[in-house]
């Protein structure tokens, strides 16, 4: 017997869901001319709009935020309204969607940040990765430490990309705190030898996430606020000594602040799920609001932590880059497209609003 509850409505703050599957946010390097989105973003976000919720890419608050070639913005006017034909096309087909922010921190290159500069960090240290940059793979820029004072900046920068998200028609914004970026480097030892109130203690290195995250809910509310954290990836060369207190303590601070949803990078972003040891199910019983779940779920595992009561959603990442309807083909136990992994970053309409759906490849 199939479980069906995954494909029923589901009510996140005021909106309500089609069902509990979620597209997770995946960049696409696409974004044309100051950094407003593709000319084939709308096709590409409303051909998914039979999920629950979309989240989109990662999308830079600021210049000085972006850390890899042609990702979008949401800090000029142009770029307000080249996502407002996106929110539209959503709308338009019954889909709700919010915009991922970030501040990628020095997971950067001097080629991509305003007048040369050197990226920013809590620290000067190096990560050991790479970025996409002048169209191929290059190491990441030598960061410079923020000073205390440049830190309020940060958290404005946020606010206003997320007061520009409501203009441009978003259901709501998610801040993105995880994967190694700006918000997970001061989170994470590894990245951050901070001294003054930023770091050291678990309250000193959750601060500016915290920081961003009310600064956000007191601008469009808490109920349009959703935050992801990673807890134990590794992704872009981050490390942290003490995961499950430090991320106690930020879900307990979360919830408190009464943001709409939790979305937590179950294991390695994108990798295994049994990377480290981790209590997640502890982080779930302390939020208090809906917990998506993220991290190499099929259906089977979806449908299996949904009933022990794990997760309320569930996000699916690659799976919707290739299946546009990939709600319905889950439903009807349908097989999906299969992904062509040359056209994940970067190019045009091929690989990005090409793939066809089922009803599409019934009538050719
Ligand atoms: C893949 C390539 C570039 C960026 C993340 C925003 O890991 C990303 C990302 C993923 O969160």
């Amino acid at each position: 017997m199939t479980d069906k509850t995954l494909f029923e409505p589901y009510t996140l703050g005021s909106l309500t869901l089609a069902n509990r599957i979620v597209m997770a946010p995946l960049t696409r390097n696409r974004a044309g001319a100051g950094l407003v989105p593709s000319e084939h973003a709308a096709t590409y976000y409303s051909q998914r709009a039979s999920a629950g919720l979309l989240i989109t890419e990662a999308t830079q608050v600021s210049a000085q935020a972006q850390g890899y070639q042609d990702t979008p913005g949401l800090y000029t006017q142009a770029q307000i309204e080249g996502w407002r034909k996106v929110t539209d096309a959503v709308h338009a087909k019954g889909g709700r969607i919010f915009v991922q922010l970030w501040h990628v921190g020095r997971i950067s290159h001097i080629d991509l940040q305003p007048n040369g500069d050197a990226p920013v960090a809590p620290s000067a240290i190096r990560a050991q990765t790479k970025t996409f940059v002048n169209n191929g793979f290059a190491d990441v820029s030598e960061p410079r430490a923020l000073t205390l004072d440049e830190l309020p900046g940060i958290v404005d920068d946020f606010r206003q990309a997320a007061a520009n998200a409501i203009a441009a028609g978003f259901d709501g914004v998610e801040v993105h705190g995880a994967n190694g970026y700006l918000l997970e480097q001061f989170i994470k030892d590894g990245a951050n030898l901070r001294t003054d109130a930023y770091g050291g203690s678990i309250e000193n290195r959750a601060r500016l996430l915290l920081e961003v995250t009310a600064a956000i809910a007191k601008e469009i509310g808490a109920d349009r606020t959703g935050v992801r954290i990673s807890p134990v990836s590794p992704a872009n060369g981050i490390s942290c000594s003490d995961p499950q207190p430090q991320y106690d303590y930020i879900v307990d601070q979360l919830s408190a602040l009464g943001i709409v949803y939790l979305h937590v990078v179950e294991g390695a972003t994108g990798g295994p799920r049994d990377v480290a040891l981790f209590d997640f199910d502890a982080l779930r019983s302390r939020f208090q609001n809906t917990y998506l779940a993220n991290n190499g779920y099929d259906l089977e595992l979806a449908n299996a932590h949904l009933k022990a009561g794990k997760a309320d959603l569930f996000a699916f990442g690659r799976a919707f880059i290739s299946t546009p309807d990939l709600v319905e083909r889950l439903e009807n136990g349908a097989p999906l497209n299969a992904l062509d992994p040359t056209t994940l970053y970067g190019g045009g309409a091929k690989g990005y609003i090409d793939y066809p759906t089922l009803a599409d490849s019934s009538a050719q």
